[in-house]
């Protein structure tokens, strides 16, 4: 199995993390950004929205990371990554759709703006709604991790994966002045216990 993408890209971390979580063995190749090969022919054949990670397995391609990291979990950790109970699963599923359709893209323009843009070329205007939105979903996560150790129970699953990694970035950033969000921030610190977490995700804003 091959795994494309760099390992800068939260995309393509969400991936790593996972296979690390479950002992998955992969080969991987680096693309996007520095690396370039999005833009190849070759590439295009395999992901035409030229972006990574894309997971290559014999004749199978997939591309779209919260569909390989739910895949690679019903594949390798069914019954604890990709839960069994269907309730369970489908809170799983619940937050790492949440992520795609509202946390990622409120954070987009606080996280391109503040690591990507040069200070003089910041919109500071999009950069504060971004960070005022991020912190109305986190609270929103917040409520509901007052019950439960992880996303989607008192186990971690995939659910706890697209997440974490904007967990991560939410934290990085040092003189960002955040509200106390208490049960995240217990969420948050369990993770950074574990070594597959902090070899792949805490590594820099990239
Ligand atoms: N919805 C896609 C988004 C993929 C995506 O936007 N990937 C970014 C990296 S995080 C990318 O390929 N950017 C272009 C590049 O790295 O050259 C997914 O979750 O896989």
């Amino acid at each position: 199995m091959k795994i494309i993408g760099r390992k800068s890209s939260s995309n393509v971390q969400k991936v790593l993390w996972c296979c690390a979580e479950l002992g998955i063995e992969y080969e991987r190749e680096d693309a996007g950004r520095e690396f370039g090969v999005v833009d190849t022919d070759a590439f295009f054949q395999i992901n035409p929205n030229r972006r990574v990670p894309v997971l290559i397995d014999g004749d199978f391609i997939l591309w779209e990371s919260n569909a390989i990291v739910r895949m690679l979990s019903a594949k390798h950790g069914h019954g604890s990554f990709f839960p069994e109970d269907l309730q369970v699963r489908a809170n799983a599923d619940r937050w790492m759709d949440w992520q795609l359709a509202t946390l990622g893209p409120g954070f987009t323009a606080m996280f391109h703006g503040l690591v990507r843009d040069k200070p003089e070329n910041r919109n500071m205007d999009a950069i504060n709604k971004s960070i005022v939105a991020t912190q109305a979903n986190l609270e929103i996560l917040n409520s509901y991790l007052a019950d439960t150790a992880f996303i989607a129970g008192d186990e971690l699953t995939m659910g706890d994966i697209p997440i974490g990694i904007y967990a991560y970035r939410w934290y990085a950033f040092d003189d960002l002045e955040r509200k106390p969000l208490p049960n995240l921030e217990r969420w948050y610190a369990s993770l950074q216990d574990r070594p597959a977490f902090r070899e792949f995700v805490m590594v820099g804003l990239g």
